[in-house]
C-alpha cells in the first residue's frame, strides 16, 4: 500500500545528517560533479560504479578487475588523480571508453558522502541531469523518509547541491502536495533557492565558490553539462555498499 507522506529531510552537507538513524531512502547529490559523473558513466553502460574515498583502497580492490575491465577515475581538489586513467569529468566517459567496464571512482566530496549514508535501506544518487529520475522513484515507491543530502565541499555547504535539493523537494511537492510532508526548514530553504535559480543553473554555477574553482581549472563546458535538466533517465541505486 501506498503511504499518504513521504517525510522528506534536506541536508546541506554529510555531516549535517543524524548520526542516530538512517532514512528509508538516502539521495546524494553533488551536482559538480560526482554524481554527474556516475549517472554518466551508467548510461553510458558501465557494468558499474564502485565509489571510494580513499584512493589506496581503491586501487587495492581494482586489482582485482582485468584492466581492460576497469577504469580508475578520481580527482583531488578538481585536478584528476595522478596514475589514474580518468579525472572526474563526466565529459570524458562516452559509451566507447566506460561501456561493459567498472568505473572505480574516488572523489573528494560525493564518494564520502555516499560512504555517510550508504547503510540506508536504499541509496540513490542525483544531479540535475537525471532529477526527473530521482523524483519518479520517490514517487513511486513513497518510503515514509527520505533524505536529500547534499556533499557539499570539504565540509562546508555547496550551493548546487541545495539547488539540486531544491529542484527535487519542488518537483515532488508540485506532484502532490499531500504527498510531501516537509520535515526540516532546509526542504523550503533549498526550494527558495531553485525558484531563484532555476531558469539560470549555469550563472549559479558560475556564481558558486566550487563552480569558480572548476573554471579555474578550465571545465566550462563540464559547467555546461552539469547544468542541463533531465536528460539522463538512468537512476544510479546502490546495490550494495558503494557499488551503483
Ligand atoms: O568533490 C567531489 O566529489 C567532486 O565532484 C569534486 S570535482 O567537481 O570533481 O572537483
Amino acid at each position: 500500500m501506498l503511504r499518504t507522506n513521504v517525510k522528506l529531510f534536506v541536508y546541506h552537507t554529510p555531516e549535517l545528517t543524524p548520526t542516530d538513524h538512517l532514512p528509508d531512502c538516502a539521495v546524494v547529490i553533488d551536482v559538480l560533479r560526482a554524481t554527474t559523473t556516475i549517472a554518466t558513466v551508467l548510461e553510458a553502460g558501465a557494468e558499474a560504479v564502485q565509489t571510494f574515498s580513499d584512493i589506496d583502497k581503491l586501487i587495492a580492490v581494482s586489482e582485482q578487475w582485468l584492466p581492460e575491465k576497469r577504469i580508475r577515475a578520481g580527482e583531488r581538489g578538481g585536478a584528476k588523480v595522478e596514475g589514474f586513467d580518468l579525472g572526474n569529468s563526466p565529459l570524458e566517459c562516452p559509451p566507447d571508453t566506460v561501456a561493459d567496464k567498472r568505473f572505480f571512482l574516488t572523489t573528494t566530496n560525493g564518494t564520502r558522502a555516499l560512504q555517510r549514508v550508504e547503510k540506508a535501506s536504499t541509496v540513490i544518487t542525483a544531479a540535475m541531469i537525471n532529477r526527473q529520475a530521482a523524483v519518479d522513484y520517490i514517487i513511486k515507491n513513497q518510503p515514509e523518509t527520505v533524505w536529500l543530502v547534499g556533499s557539499g565541499w570539504e565540509g562546508g555547504y555547496s550551493l548546487e547541491d541545495t539547488v539540486c535539493a531544491g529542484a527535487i523537494a519542488h518537483a515532488l511537492i508540485i506532484h502532490d502536495p499531500q504527498m510531501v510532508e516537509v520535515s526540516n526548514d532546509e526542504v523550503i530553504a533549498a526550494t527558495a533557492l531553485y525558484a531563484q535559480w532555476h531558469d539560470n543553473l549555469l550563472e549559479m554555477f558560475h556564481r558558486s565558490s566550487h563552480g569558480q574553482r572548476l573554471l579555474r581549472l578550465n571545465c566550462h563546458e563540464d559547467l555546461q553539462y552539469c547544468a542541463k535538466s533531465d536528460i539522463i533517465e538512468v537512476l544510479p541505486i546502490q546495490k550494495e555498499p558503494g557499488v551503483l
